[in-house]
């Protein structure tokens, strides 16, 4: 399956193919800083309902412009002056659109730069990995804007950093970068060019068996939601899926008749 950023009518993202079926996907307001107004929450929902059923391997997420993404729309949440039951169902979309992210079985990678903030975080933490690069910086600036997070802070953000890191970022507007951003949980690497490392990694994801990958990018976040007990035992039914592909008998055949890369350390 194609996909077309016209037939989708998206127009606050852009699309790119790249080699291997990667696909970049672009938050293209860079003059608004890409903050995620309401149209640009139902294109991504358009997009990753469609991810699973297309040929697309992987997913580089990045933004246009200096920033990631400044978090919900705060001029258009201003001039919508919208009712509790409006804004409930508003982030009922942002919930839509980012378990289509989580749990949708395309490995997504974001490539960070410049302000992660608020929503922005709040989509960022709803990719699989994290890249940031020396611009990045994260915070949670609702509490000083008289706002709450609402498009799942509480629970991705949280998970990432802890719960008492998380009430800190909100509480005081702390804001995380460098290193101690990577050593928080925040993002997994930091690198000069966040978008070729992000695009780097999407390869290397995208050399998975694409059912191997559908397993690793929704079964973890599925079992996170479990007990132990039936995590294990969902993990052993995705196993018995995923472990006994046809597909995979090459590269088993491969490490047997010992043709296939070992796994060793680089060499210091
Ligand atoms: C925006 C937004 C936005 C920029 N909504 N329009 N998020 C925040 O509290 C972060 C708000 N933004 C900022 O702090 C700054 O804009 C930045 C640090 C990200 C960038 O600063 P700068 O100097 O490069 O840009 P700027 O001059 O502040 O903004 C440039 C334009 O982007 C300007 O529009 P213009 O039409 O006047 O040119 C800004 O209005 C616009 N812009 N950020 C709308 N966020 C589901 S609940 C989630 C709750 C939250 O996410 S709260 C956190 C909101």
């Amino acid at each position: 399956m194609t996909l077309d950023p016209h037939a989708l009518g998206l127009e606050n993202l852009a699309l790119e193919t790249l080699e291997n079926d990667v696909l970049c996907v672009t938050l293209n307001r860079p003059q608004k800083r890409n903050a995620l107004d309401a149209q640009t929450i139902e294109e991504l929902i358009s997009l990753f309902a469609l991810l699973p059923r297309s040929t697309v391997r992987a997913v580089v997420l990045a933004g246009a412009g200096d920033h990631f993404c400044a978090g919900l729309d705060l001029v258009e949440h201003h001039r919508e002056d919208r009712r509790p039951e409006e804004f409930m169902q508003l982030c009922l979309r942002w919930h839509e659109a980012f378990n289509k992210m989580e749990y949708g079985g395309v490995p997504v990678i974001a490539a960070l730069k410049g302000a992660v903030v608020g929503g922005g975080l709040e989509l960022a933490s709803a990719a699989h990995i994290r890249v940031a690069d020396r611009s990045t910086y994260f915070a949670l600036p609702e509490g000083q804007r008289g706002l709450f997070t609402g498009g799942g802070a509480t629970i991705r953000v949280s998970d990432l950093v802890g719960k008492a890191r998380m009430i800190d970022m909100i509480l005081t507007g702390r804001i995380y970068q460098g290193e101690e951003a990577i050593s928080v949980g925040l993002a997994q690497y930091l690198v000069e060019d966040s978008l070729a490392h992000a695009m780097s990694l999407a390869q290397a994801a995208a050399a998975n068996l694409p059912l191997t990958n559908f397993a690793i990018c929704s079964a973890i976040s599925h079992m996170q939601n479990m007990s132990a007990l039936d995590a294990a035992y969902a993990e052993s039914v995705v196993a018995g899926v995923v472990n006994t592909q046809p597909d995979a008998r090459a590269r088993l055949a491969a490490f047997a008749d010992k043709t296939a890369a070992r796994v060793r350390p680089e060499k210091s």
